[in-house]
C-alpha cells in the first residue's frame, strides 16, 4: 500500500447532534421540535423510544468534553437545537437565554480543553411551532426569514468562539425521509397508509429549494457581517453514498449511476457550486422542480467555504425500464445491495441501508473534487453500526473489531484520496462520539466509538474503535 499521509494540522474528531444526545426536552424553556412530536406517534420509532433522556448530554456536557479529550480528539462537531434557543422558532419570538447559555458553556468548555468546536445550526430538529404555523420549509418566504434570524442570534452570541459553521445537515434526509418516504419527522408522504398528509411528488423539491435559498441567505449574512471580525468558515453538509453498476456491462446501469449521484448529491451541490439544479433532474421532474430566480441563483452559487461531506456506504444501481412514477426521487433506478453476480456491497451492519465499501469513499471524494473544482472538503460524518451489537454482552461491545476495521479502511481510503488523487480534505469527524438516539431506529442501533449504558445512568465507556481512530490519525497526520 502507498504510504498515505494527511496534513499535520488535519482536524479530526467526533460528531453528534442535539436531539440524538441532549435529552432535557422541556428544561430551561426548550419547546418541542418536530422530532419530539414525531416520536409520540405510535409506530414511528422502532423501539417506541424518544430523545427525552438520550445520552443526557444537557447535564453531562462536561463529561462529553472530558471524553473527547481522553480520546485525543482535536475537534467536536455538535448541533444546536433551534427550539432550545428560540422555543417558538419565529423571527418575532423571544430568545431563550438559558438555552443559548448551554451551548456557550459547551463551547467554553471545549476551548478550555483545547478542542475546536464545529457547530451545525440545523440537524433536523425544526421547532414544532414553525411546522404548525406555516409548514416550516414548505413555506419558503416565512421560513427563510425565521431561519436567518435564528442564525443571526447564534452568530451574535458566539462571535469568534466558533470558526466552523454548518448551515444544514443532510438536506437529502430532511427532504426525502421527512417529506417523501415519511420515515422521519414530520412524516409527510403520499403513502396514505403512513400519513394522511403529504405529497411526495411536490413537497421534497419545494423543501430543498427553501433550504438552499435560506442557506444562501445565511452564508451571505455571515460573510457580510461576521466573517471579517470573527474569522470563521461556513458550509453545508451533504450526505451521499458511492454507486456501482448492477451490471457493469450494461451502459444504462453505468449511466444510472451518474444519475443517482446527481439526484442525491448534485441536487444540492450543483446549485451551491454552479448555480442551478442538474439537467437530469429538470428532465425527469419538469416544473415540479422549482426554478431559481436570477437573484436566488446568485445567492446560492459560491456559498460554500468548505464542502461538508457525510459518507457511510455504497449501493449497486440498476436502471429501470419503466417511466418514473411521480413519487420517484432517485432518478428512476433501483438501489441494490448485491450486483448481478450476487456479490454484496459489503458485510451487513445493523442499519439496513449500510454496507461498507471503503474504496467507494475514495472514489466519491474524487468525484466531488472533479465536479466542483477541488473544493476544500471536511468529512463531517463517517461511521458504522454493527449487526446485533445491542444484544451483545458489554465486554463484547467494547471490543468492536468490526467498527475498528471500518474506520481503518475508510480513513485509509480518505488518505489515499488526499495523497494520490490530490483531493483537498482538511478534516474528518467520525460518527459518532457515543451511542445515541438513532432516529427512527431508536436505541437499538449503536453508532458510537463509546458505549453508553442507558440502563446504568448514561455512563460512557470507550470502545476499542476509539483507540483505533486516534492511532490512525496520530500516525497519518505529519509533515
Ligand atoms: C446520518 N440513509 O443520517 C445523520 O446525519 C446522523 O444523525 C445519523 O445518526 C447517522 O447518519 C447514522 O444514521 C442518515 O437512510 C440516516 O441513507 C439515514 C441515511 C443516511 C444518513
Amino acid at each position: 500500500m502507498t504510504d498515505v499521509k494527511l496534513p499535520k494540522d488535519f482536524l479530526w474528531g467526533y460528531a453528534t447532534a442535539s436531539y440524538q444526545i441532549e435529552g432535557a426536552p422541556h428544561e430551561d424553556g426548550r419547546a418541542d421540535s418536530i422530532w419530539d412530536v414525531f416520536c409520540r406517534k405510535p409506530g414511528k420509532i422502532a423501539d417506541g423510544t424518544n430523545g427525552d433522556v438520550a445520552c443526557d448530554s444537557y447535564h453531562r456536557y462536561k463529561e462529553d468534553v472530558a471524553l473527547l479529550k481522553q480520546l485525543g480528539a482535536k475537534a467536536y462537531r455538535f448541533s444546536i437545537s433551534w427550539s432550545r434557543v428560540i422555543p417558538l422558532g419565529g423571527r418575532n419570538d423571544p430568545v431563550n437565554k438559558a438555552g443559548l447559555q448551554y451551548y456557550i458553556d459547551l463551547v467554553d468548555e471545549l476551548h478550555a480543553n483545547g478542542i475546536i468546536p464545529m457547530a451545525t445550526l440545523f440537524h433536523w430538529d425544526l421547532p414544532a411551532a414553525l411546522h404548525e404555523r406555516y409548514g416550516g420549509p414548505l413555506n419558503q418566504e416565512e421560513y427563510i426569514q425565521d431561519y436567518v434570524r435564528y442564525a443571526r442570534v447564534i452568530f451574535e452570541a458566539f462571535g469568534s468562539k466558533v470558526k466552523h459553521w454548518i448551515t444544514y445537515n443532510e438536506p437529502w434526509c430532511i427532504s426525502i425521509l421527512g417529506y417523501s418516504v415519511g420515515q422521519f419527522a414530520p412524516g409527510h408522504t403520499s403513502n396514505r397508509q403512513k400519513n394522511e398528509i403529504g405529497d411526495s411528488s411536490i413537497e421534497p423539491w419545494r423543501v430543498v429549494h427553501s433550504l438552499l435559498v435560506s442557506h444562501g441567505h445565511v452564508v451571505k449574512m455571515y460573510r457580510d457581517e461576521f466573517k471579517a471580525k470573527d474569522g470563521g468558515q461556513i458550509g453545508i453538509t451533504l450526505n451521499g453514498d458511492w454507486v456501482m453498476p448492477w451490471d457493469e456491462n450494461e451502459p444504462l446501469d453505468v449511466e444510472a449511476c451518474e444519475r443517482k449521484l446527481e439526484f442525491s448529491i448534485a441536487w444540492f451541490a450543483d446549485p451551491v457550486y454552479k448555480g442551478d439544479y442538474p439537467a437530469s433532474m429538470r428532465k425527469q421532474l419538469g416544473d415540479r422542480l422549482p426554478k431559481f430566480t436570477a437573484e436566488e441563483s446568485a445567492l446560492v452559487k459560491g456559498s460554500n467555504d468548505f464542502y461538508g461531506m457525510n459518507h457511510y456506504c455504497a449501493n449497486y444501481i440498476r436502471h429501470k425500464k419503466t417511466e418514473p412514477t411521480p413519487e420517484d426521487f432517485a432518478g428512476n433506478l433501483d438501489l441494490l445491495l448485491e450486483n448481478k453476480e450476487g456479490t454484496p456491497v459489503g458485510p451487513e451492519t445493523q442499519s439496513p441501508w449500510l454496507q461498507p465499501c471503503p474504496q467507494g469513499f475514495r472514489k466519491l471524494m474524487k468525484w466531488i473534487s472533479d465536479r466542483y473544482g477541488r473544493p476544500t472538503i471536511i468529512v463531517t460524518e463517517n461511521g458504522t453500526s454493527l449487526k446485533g451489537e445491542n444484544d451483545m454482552p458489554v465486554e463484547q461491545i467494547l471490543q468492536d473489531d468490526f467498527r475498528a476495521q471500518y474506520f481503518t479502511d475508510y480513513i485509509n481510503a480518505m488518505a489515499q484520496a488526499v495523497t494520490i488523487d490530490n483531493v483537498d480534505c482538511r478534516g474528518y469527524m467520525a460518527w459518532s462520539l457515543m451511542d445515541n438516539f438513532e432516529w427512527a431506529e431508536g436505541y437499538e442501533t449503536r453508532f458510537g466509538v463509546t458505549y453508553v449504558d442507558y440502563q446504568g445512568g448514561q455512563k460512557r465507556h470507550p470502545k476499542k474503535s476509539a483507540k483505533t481512530v486516534a492511532e490512525l490519525f496520530n500516525s497519518m497526520c505529519r509533515d
